[in-house]
Formats: C-alpha cells, structure tokens, sequence
C-alpha cells in the first residue's frame, strides 16, 4: 500500500497543551510521524510519495469560510496583542450567550474553539494545510484505482467541524477527501472512525446528509473527550436520518467488545454500498496509551484491519490519534498490513 506523507508536518511543532491544570509538551508531537512513517519503512508497506499540493476549494466544500481565514491569520493577529505564550482558547460562549464573532483575537479564539487544549502556535496553519494535501493525495489515489491509500496526516483533523478547532484538529482532513470523492465520481462514501475519541466533527459536518454514512467507535462520551457528542442515540438529522452511527464504549473495553462493534459497523458499511470508504485511523484505542482507556492490542489491530479489508472497498486510511509514541507506528502499520491480508 502507498503511504503518503511530507515533512510539512513539522510545522505543527507547539510547546504546550494545557492538561490536567498545567501546560505540558503536546501529546500530539512531530515524533508520532515520526515513528509511523519509520515503521511503514521497516515493514515494507509499501512506496512512499510527496502529496501534491491543493487549492482551498476542497477545504472550503466542508469548513466556513470565515474560520478558515481565522485559521490562516491566527497567530499574526494574536502576537499582535503582545502576549507571550502560545495562542489559546480561554472564553467560550456559553449557554443563553451570543452567537457573533467578536473582534478582538482572544474572542475568536474562544468562537472558533471547541476545547481549549489545543495551542496555535507559528507554523500550525501550513502543517493543516500541508496535512489536507496529504488527505486530498490519497484521496486521488483512490479515484486512480489504487484499492487502499494511507495518508499519513499530521495534524490529526476528526474532531475539527466546520467552524470550529480542537482536540488537536484544525482542518477535517478525513471529511476534506471524503467530499472530495464524493466530487469527483462516487454517489455514497462511508467514514469509518476508530480512533478512541469520538469524530464529532466529521459527524457534525455530515450529520443532515444521506449521501456520507459516518460510524464511529469511541470512548463514551459520559467519560471521555469530547463530551459533548458520540451517544448512541445520535443517528443524524433530516436528509441524514440513519446515516450516522455511534459505538460508544465503557472504561476498559477490550478487543472482545470493541470488535463486535467494528463488525456491526462494518456489515452496516455492507450494506450502504459505498463506492469508497474512509478510514479515520486513530491507534489510541491502544492498551498502553497515554490519554485513553481502552485495551486494545497491537495483534487486535492487525485484527482491525483484516475485518476493514474483508469488506474489498477501495480505503482511504487518514491519521488521527494515538500517543504511545513507541507503539504507535507498529500499530498503524498493523492496521494497514491487515487490511492488505
Ligand atoms: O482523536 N482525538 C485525540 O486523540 C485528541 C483528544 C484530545 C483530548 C484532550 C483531553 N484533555
Ligand atoms: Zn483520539
């Protein structure tokens, strides 16, 4: 399988992540590319190519135009006030507040966040923008006639909506190739996510739409990032009624569970028919990671990927999570190596 994949990613190299109360080294680090893209050569999965570069249009067909100029301009406008740290959300409106855009940097910040974990510091915007080019490439590898692609995206993109950043995502880089299938030849793409977090903001993006099936399994979001979405009852809104479907999963949950799930998402992907699938591929799910709870192995994850092949959809897979910095690339790769079984 082609892997594809830039340096670019380094771009997006901020100093803190503000957790549990103190601003920490990100979890989310130029080194998980790092070791992802050393273990596709070690394994030998396959070539690995430079994305080509794209316009703002496919970008613009899932995110607001507004936000994404706020993404772009940023960090000038916020060293322009004189503070000294890293650009980070620490207002919000709340409920029974306004809904307007204020002017001042630090209430865009707030507007457009939907956590406040998340710095933007010099270079975040290129990294995001590099990071749907790596999305889009796979994306026309699949148009192409490749039957499975990995894009190995970096920043992460599934909890970015259409207007709004967090969870260290900024542009959805998996709603981003999706749209662009869908433009570019298939009438019904499915999105697959199995990062530990739930996808809000791929399910938000095309939550009132019957023509992009979204399921994703995930940490319940009773106890888990980002709260404010992933329950079950959530199956989308008008158009899309049916067309959205969330596993939400209990503290602990291991492969016995986790797998059923996978395979009741998998036979309702059958069953939709899709000309593509894309895979939001997040390893967090991962025994040993850092900010998750689920005790998956990295045999599961090989696992993973036989059941997604089983299917014989031509896959898009895109990076998301997973932060055991040592196992993450061997994981991905399992996935991959799976799939490819
Ligand atoms: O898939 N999303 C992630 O891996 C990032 C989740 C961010 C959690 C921050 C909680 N303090
Ligand atoms: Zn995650």
């Amino acid at each position: 399988m082609k892997t594809i994949y830039s340096e670019l990613h380094r771009l997006r190299n901020a100093k803190t992540e503000l957790y549990g109360g103190e601003l920490v080294q990100p979890f989310e680090r130029p080194s998980r590319a790092d070791m992802v893209i050393k273990a596709v050569r070690e394994f030998s999965l396959g070539e690995i190519e430079e994305p080509d570069v794209f316009s703002l249009d496919p970008v613009l067909a899932v995110h607001d135009a507004d936000f994404v100029e706020f993404l772009e301009v940023v960090w000038v406008e916020w060293q322009k006030t004189g503070y000294a740290g890293e650009a980070i959300a620490s207002v919000w409106p709340a409920r029974r507040m306004q809904l307007r855009v204020p002017n001042f940097i630090e209430g865009k910040l707030g507007y457009y966040a939907l956590a406040a974990e998340t710095s933007i510091s010099e270079g975040t915007w290129p990294a995001a923008v590099a990071s749907k080019d790596v999305a889009l490439t796979g994306a026309q590898g699949l148009l192409n006639g490749e039957q499975g692609v990995f894009s190995l995206c970096r920043p992460p993109g599934h909890h970015a909506a259409s207007d709004m950043f967090g969870g260290y995502c900024f542009l959805n880089n998996a709603a981003i190739a999706a749209q662009y299938l869908r433009d570019y030849g298939a009438e019904r793409i499915a999105i697959l996510d199995i990062d530990f977090h739930h996808g809000n903001g791929t399910q938000d993006i095309f939550y009132e739409r019957d023509d992009v099936l979204f399921c994703s399994l995930h940490g319940a979001p009773e106890d888990a990032f980002p709260y404010f979405l992933g329950y079950a009852d959530e199956t989308g809104l008008n158009a899309g009624t049916g067309y959205n479907r969330n596993y939400p999963m209990p503290p602990g949950t291991t492969f016995a569970q986790w797998g059923k799930s996978l395979t009741d998402a998998l036979a309702h992907i059958e069953r939709f028919s899709p000309k593509y699938l894309v895979v939001s591929l997040g390893v967090d799910a991962f025994e040993n990671d850092p900010i998750s709870f689920f005790k998956l192995t990295s045999a599961n994850f090989h696992s993973a990927g036989e059941m997604i092949g089983s299917l014989g959809i031509p896959t898009l897979f895109v990076m998301e999570g997973g932060y055991d910095v040592e196992e993450v690339g061997i994981n991905v790769v399992n996935v991959l190596k799976g799939y490819e079984a």
